[in-house]
């Protein structure tokens, strides 16, 4: 009897092994280097939004006010928020970030921490308040919206004194409290010198690096608007991209150290640029450029870039993994131009043309390695158009190759890849090869390519694409899209 049951007891064990070895779990990679959290991640998926940049210098046609400007010349004639939310919609932004006080010092809110603002001038008869009909009308049209607030201020008789800071957070906590959910917040690394300071009519100069003490500004933004991002020439949450042209990197590292950088530190440009590759911190870029060339402010008979300027300007910020803001500045009537309303909508339809019929979503794919053979990292994942699924390989595999069978001969133009960066980022080159009469040709090579890299390609027929793919850590692709 006992010798019964051992066996019994024997048979049921092995067969519970054997069900449990072939059911074991692929586990999936771990995280590698530093990681986006859930803000970053989010603020990654917005891409591209607007920046707009008005205040009394929209008036006197400079770019930097010195200070002095009388409240009585903010005078829009038929200023409409809705107006420019609409169109910047329909451009296919996805939020607007306005200069709520540029360095002339003025407000576009009723400030009760001074007199420079809107509440002195024609604007509404003095009962006006910007930033609450701009975030207003965002919310209106499903807009995210987003705070400049210009450290440097060439009205305030404070500035360069403590008491200035005090003055310049308080501003902040206004903002922060007074308007809804604020996406971002922008600091600017800015500080020219000279000024009005309240009629001192002098150079103040500051140290950059001490002054504002960053750290504990950034506590208030953390305290008043947790989701919101902090974005200034050094992060800490996005980084500066180092020009105003509208490029990142051909390589470009979201990962930076940070330690000894603070905004408006000079020489970073070509680091901030291009991050990275073992930085300490995920810290992204964001790319400001103007629809205007050089001008942040809108200026009488201001060139337009055209559709395909801005294009290229698209493909080399979002198609560098990087986040594009857009400055579109009102006129003197309050209003975008309908020049400016002509260029985004030829930008819109370009993209449109461009990524409308992804020819990797019906083909077949499969890669030289999948991670532990399982279907849960299987190349397929990387054309289910699943963000949160993806192709990947095993830890000891730095490298890999997915191939994409588009069955018949196509015409390709565009290749879209993503990682998937909530595990970090990993990729450090790829090549791109294509079919064409059973020879592989190699047409595209490339360094990072992180959130999303776009690659152009010369409008090649051909009917399978291979990407080849060499990383710091096992690669994980979450997307491919090829147009
Ligand atoms: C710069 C400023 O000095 C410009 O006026 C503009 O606001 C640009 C976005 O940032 O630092």
């Amino acid at each position: 009897m006992i010798k019964f049951f051992t066996d019994l007891h024997l048979f049921y064990c092995l067969l519970m092994i054997g069900l449990f070895t072939s059911c074991k779990e692929v586990l999936p990679p771990a995280a590698f280097g530093p990681v986006p959290n859930e803000n970053q991640m989010a603020w990654h998926e917005l891409e591209q939004y607007a920046f707009v940049h008005f205040t009394t210098n929209t008036f006197t046609d400079k770019e930097w006010g010195y200070g002095d400007e009388q409240p009585a010349i903010f005078n829009p004639s038929s200023l409409d928020a809705e107006q420019w939310a609409k169109n910047i919609k329909e451009a296919g932004l996805k939020a607007l970030i306005l200069t709520c006080k540029h360095h002339d010092g003025f407000c576009l809110w009723p400030s009760k921490y001074t007199e420079h603002s809107v509440k002195n001038s024609p604007f509404r008869d003095g009962k006006g308040d910007v930033v609450k009909e701009v975030s207003d009308a965002c919310r209106k049209y499903g807009l995210k919206f987003g705070i400049y607030l210009s450290p440097w201020d060439r009205n305030s008789a404070q500035y360069g004194t403590p008491e200035y800071i005090i003055y310049y957070r308080n501003q902040l906590r206004e903002l922060l409290s007074g308007y809804g959910d604020i996406f971002e917040v922008w600091f600017d690394g800015a500080n020219g010198g000279d000024g009005f300071y309240g009629g001192a009519r002098e150079t103040r100069r500051i140290d950059n690096e001490t002054y504002y003490d960053w750290t504990n500004t950034c506590t208030i933004v953390r305290e008043l608007a947790p989701t919101a991002m902090i974005f200034s020439d050094a992060g800490p949450d996005i980084r500066w991209c180092g020009n105003e042209s509208g490029f990142a990197g051909e390589t470009n590292w979201s990962t930076i150290s940070m330690d000894t950088l603070f905004p408006g530190k000079s020489g970073i440009e070509k680091l901030l640029n291009q991050g990275e590759e073992n930085g300490n911190s995920w810290c992204p870029i964001e790319v400001d450029v103007s629809i205007h060339p050089w001008k942040w402010f809108y200026h009488e008979n201001s060139k337009v870039k055209t559709p395909e300027t801005l294009f290229n300007i698209y493909m080399e910020s979002v198609g560098h993994g990087a986040n594009l803001l857009l400055n579109i500045p009102p006129d003197r009537r309050g209003l975008i131009h309908d020049n400016d309303i002509q260029a985004l909508k030829g930008w819109k339809k370009l993209r449109d043309e461009a990524f409308a019929d992804n020819l990797a979503k019906n083909a077949t794919i499969k890669a030289d390695t999948e991670r532990g053979n399982s279907n849960k990292f299987a190349a397929k994942n990387a054309v289910n158009g699943d963000k949160n699924t993806y192709w990947a390989t095993d830890d000891d595999k730095t490298s890999g190759t997915i191939e994409i069978d588009l069955a018949e001969l196509k015409t390709v133009k565009y290749i879209v890849i993503q990682e998937y960066i909530r595990l970090g980022q990993r990729v450090k080159t790829f090549s791109i090869e294509a079919r064409r009469d059973n020879r592989w040709d190699t047409v595209a090579e490339g360094t990072t390519v992180g959130y999303k890299r776009i690659i152009s390609l010369d409008s090649i027929k051909t009917n399978a694409v291979r990407i080849k793919i060499d990383a710091k850590a096992c690669p994980l692709i979450s997307n491919i899209e090829i147009y």
